[in-house]
């Protein structure tokens, strides 16, 4: 049987894809047929995600950065630019939990860490890769966010929940600045999955009761594909 290829010949970049959610997107996007530029810091994971697409008979470009550092981002668009001179989709998915524990003790370096990847990392994406996405016929952004954002204060989640109620705030602004261009930028909710960082935030729990991330990324991809309307959505992976 063959396998459908809505993304063929699409380049798709995707931040976090050495492991958990980021990782699961992009071998559902290279499943789809879309060229993968997967970023993150480790080594390790981004090289099992290369042998993955390839094993898909797909191709994947591995770009080691630390979203965090100066002019990563910036250096990453100059040589999307130079290769491909447009970007079909992109995924803001790289996050950092930081800390929980009360607002008035979470260190500045935590701030700067937690801000810095889940929205300043994105809002210097926007940035860089906004004319590359315009460039493109059928433009495409996700940007992965949390309940714990814009609409449901937690306890002890602060700096977490700050970063994301300022991420979907960027992001809903910058689609309303994107209305009659052909780029969509829409919010991904994928509420609780079974990955490090929810393990982290919540080590009592049994894994086993959460859903994989393969799960939520077809609903990211969804959000990718050239047919897609939605602009400026907070969708979530709840229904
Ligand atoms: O987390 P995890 P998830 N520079 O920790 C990368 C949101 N979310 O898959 O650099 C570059 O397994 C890191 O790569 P590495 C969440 O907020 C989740 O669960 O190699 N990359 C890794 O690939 C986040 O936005 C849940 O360490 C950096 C990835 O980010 C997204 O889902 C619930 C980086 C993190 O993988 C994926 O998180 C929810 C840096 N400085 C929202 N720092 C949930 N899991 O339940 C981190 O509401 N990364």
């Amino acid at each position: 049987m063959t396998r459908s290829r809505p993304l063929a010949n699409r380049v798709a970049l995707v931040t976090g894809a050495s492991r958990g959610l980021g990782y699961s997107i992009a071998l559902k996007l290279a499943e789809a047929g879309a060229e993968i530029i997967g970023v993150a810091r480790t080594q390790g994971g981004l090289e099992e995600l290369d042998d993955a697409v390839n094993a898909l008979g797909g191709k994947a470009t591995l770009v080691p950065l630390d979203l965090n550092s100066p002019d990563g981002i910036e250096r990453l668009a100059e040589a999307v630019t130079d290769r491909w001179s447009r970007l079909d989709i992109m995924i803001a998915n790289a996050g950092q939990l930081g800390l929980l524990t009360p607002a008035a003790q979470i260190p500045s370096k935590t701030w700067n860490e937690v801000l810095g990847v889940n929205l300043i990392a994105p809002a210097r994406m926007i940035r860089a890769f906004e004319q590359l996405l315009k460039s493109s016929d059928a433009g495409r952004a996700v940007f992965v966010t949390s309940g714990v954002g814009s609409r449901r204060a937690r306890a002890y989640w602060a700096a977490y929940g700050a970063s994301k109620a300022g991420l979907d705030n960027l992001v809903q602004s910058w689609a309303i600045e994107l209305q009659g261009t052909r780029v969509r930028a829409n919010l991904l909710d994928p509420g609780a999955v079974r990955t490090r960082m929810r393990a982290n935030a919540m080590p009592g729990e049994d894994p086993m009761s959460l859903p994989h991330p393969d799960d939520i990324a077809s609903i990211a991809v969804e959000l990718t594909l050239p047919g897609e309307i939605r602009n400026g959505q907070i969708v979530s992976a709840r229904g």
